[in-house]
């Protein structure tokens, strides 16, 4: 690639919208009083480093990058409970800002890594002055528990290089489940939880 700065100036355009539009997605909820069930929004473009490790291990062209890299621009929304994920989604799906084209559901199927979040690939139109430019963006959708896992294991996939010792392994993947069975704990004190939340927000209005 000749100019990287040039093939990604689009997506870096795409994830400073995206961040804006999401998080307004919050700022609606607690303007009207209602609980969010978006908690934050972070996104990134990917590193040119991590986007050619990637086009290395999974055999991607530089002529087909902007079609088989689905995350190069990356957005992440973070949910207090497991419910609110299917909420954002079903706000995600009735946008009409940009089309979904892929959902991957590693909540009902984690991945073998112990991995859980919900994926929501879109192609989302970028106006620039050469006319529209349609690039695909990766939404992850999370809890804060999956998040917290998602985020040591990842640091620890660059310690490794993928490639874990079977007691870390197994001790990720334990990590995982105690991740899980704490958003299934909070799951079931939601009520409570939530009573205190709107409680405190109003003493501090
Ligand atoms: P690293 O080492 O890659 O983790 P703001 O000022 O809040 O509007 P800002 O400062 O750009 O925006 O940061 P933001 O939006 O809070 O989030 C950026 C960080 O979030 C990145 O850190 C990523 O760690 C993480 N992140 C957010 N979304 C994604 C995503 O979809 N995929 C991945 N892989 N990471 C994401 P850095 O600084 O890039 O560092
Ligand atoms: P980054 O920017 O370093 O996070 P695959 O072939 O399954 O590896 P694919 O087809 O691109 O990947 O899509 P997938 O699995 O739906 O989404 C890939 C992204 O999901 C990853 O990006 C991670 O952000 C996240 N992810 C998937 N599996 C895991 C996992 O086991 N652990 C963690 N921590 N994150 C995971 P990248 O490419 O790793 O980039």
């Amino acid at each position: 690639m000749d100019n990287w700065d040039e093939f990604l100036s689009p997506y870096k355009q795409a994830v400073e919208e995206l961040k804006v539009k999401l998080r307004g997605i919050r700022k609606q909820f607690t303007m009207n009083d209602d609980r969010s069930p978006i908690e934050f929004v972070t996104g990134r473009v990917k590193p040119v480093p991590s986007i050619l490790d990637k086009m290395n291990k999974k055999k991607i062209r530089m002529d087909r990058l902007h079609c088989d890299m689905q995350d190069i621009a990356g957005l992440r929304m973070m949910c207090q409970f497991v419910d609110d994920i299917k909420k954002v989604v079903n706000i995600i799906r009735k946008r009409n800002d940009f089309r979904i084209v892929e959902e991957k559901d590693y909540i009902s199927h984690k991945k073998p890594s112990g991995y859980r979040s919900y994926h929501v690939v879109i192609e989302y139109p970028v106006q620039t002055i050469q006319g529209e430019r349609k690039i695909l963006a990766e939404i992850q959708i999370r809890t804060l528990a999956m998040n917290f896992w998602a985020t040591i294991e990842h640091s620890l996939n660059y310690k490794y290089n993928g490639d874990f010792p079977t007691e870390i392994q197994m001790r990720l993947q334990r990590a995982a489940e105690a991740a899980f069975r704490l958003d299934e704990e909070m799951s079931l004190i939601r009520e409570e939880i939530q009573e205190a939340q709107k409680f405190f927000t109003k003493k501090k209005e």
